[in-house]
């Protein structure tokens, strides 16, 4: 069907007409990227000496850790590798070895289970096989023993909403305009006290070519909208009068010191934009990073 070739203009009227009755919108997109910072990093010194008995040595040769720590192995003298028949990201791993400073290596151990390794200059295979293993070990052989453990605790997480601000008309003034209220929620599962901390990282708002400063996102957070969902002691917040936000800097919402936040937690931030009168006509769209970490 061919349209009535006026509808074009109609159209063009019509959108004329909604652009000045929906002024501007501006709207937050928040992109919630929880971090789990509970893993650890345990180290291995390859060849502790440059002679002696212990030169040809991984130190400590044997280690315990939880699944999903990491082992990062640093040269210190000689010349070695490091090769296993039964770590995943060993046996294929660096084969050339280490000869020199600040050569390293690391790998995530994320199931449980005993592993083994050896460097093939000074030892071979069947030292590292496990029921050989602890016998090398004891004999000075250059081998190692990770046993990784089911971590008991579960994690650190984050479910950040989106920040909505309603559409406003521009006055020719500069207007505060707040945010819809939307609970997020943070739990700590991990059973360790460490305790734990939220931030979060402004961004320019944009739309089109257009920009509205980070900084003209104010956030609050009052204490007496942090709630026990389930849970010890409830964190407590770290900006309880406005603060702008800052896309250098993460700026830290809420704390839990150790041996709190042990738990599930609700809590519900205020965040304020000053529209600049100066403002263009648009929707702006930003994107926030609001992270869980581990520590107070
Ligand atoms: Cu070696």
């Amino acid at each position: 069907m061919k349209l009535p070739n006026h509808l074009p203009s109609l159209f063009h009227q019509r959108r004329a007409l909604l652009l000045a009755l929906v002024a501007l919108a501006a709207a937050l997109v928040l992109l919630a990227a929880p971090r789990s910072a509970n893993a650890a990093t345990t180290t291995v010194r390859v060849g502790q000496n440059a002679s002696g008995a212990a030169a040809q040595r991984f130190n400590p040769a044997s280690i315990t850790i939880s699944s999903g720590d990491t082992v990062r192995w640093e040269w210190f003298n000689g010349s070695h590798d490091i090769q296993s028949t039964n770590a995943p990201g060993l046996s294929s791993g660096p084969r050339a070895g280490f000869n020199s400073p600040g050569q390293a290596y690391q790998y995530a151990f994320t199931t449980a289970g005993t592993y083994t390794y050896y460097c093939d200059e000074h030892a071979g295979p069947s030292d590292a096989e496990l029921d050989k293993i602890d016998q090398s070990l004891a004999g000075g052989k250059m081998v190692g023993k990770i046993v990784v453990q089911q971590a008991a605790g579960g994690s650190l997480s984050l479910s950040a909403r989106p920040v909505t601000f309603p559409a406003v008309a521009l006055s020719g003034m500069d207007q505060d305009i707040d945010a819809a209220l939307q609970t997020w929620r943070a739990s700590d599962a991990r059973g360790t006290g460490a305790g734990w901390n939220v931030t979060i990282t402004g961004a320019n708002l944009t739309s089109g070519a257009q920009v509205i400063p980070a900084d003209r996102v104010k956030v609050r957070l009052l204490q007496s909208r942090i709630t026990i969902v389930s849970g010890n002691t409830a964190p407590q917040t770290q900006i309880a009068d406005y603060e702008p936000l800052n896309p250098a800097a993460p700026l830290k919402l809420l704390r839990a010191s150790a041996g709190t936040g042990m738990g599930t937690y609700d809590f519900i931030p205020d965040f304020r934009l000053t529209l600049p009168a100066s403002t263009w006509l648009g929707e702006y769209t930003a994107a926030l990073v609001v992270t869980v970490n581990s520590g107070p």
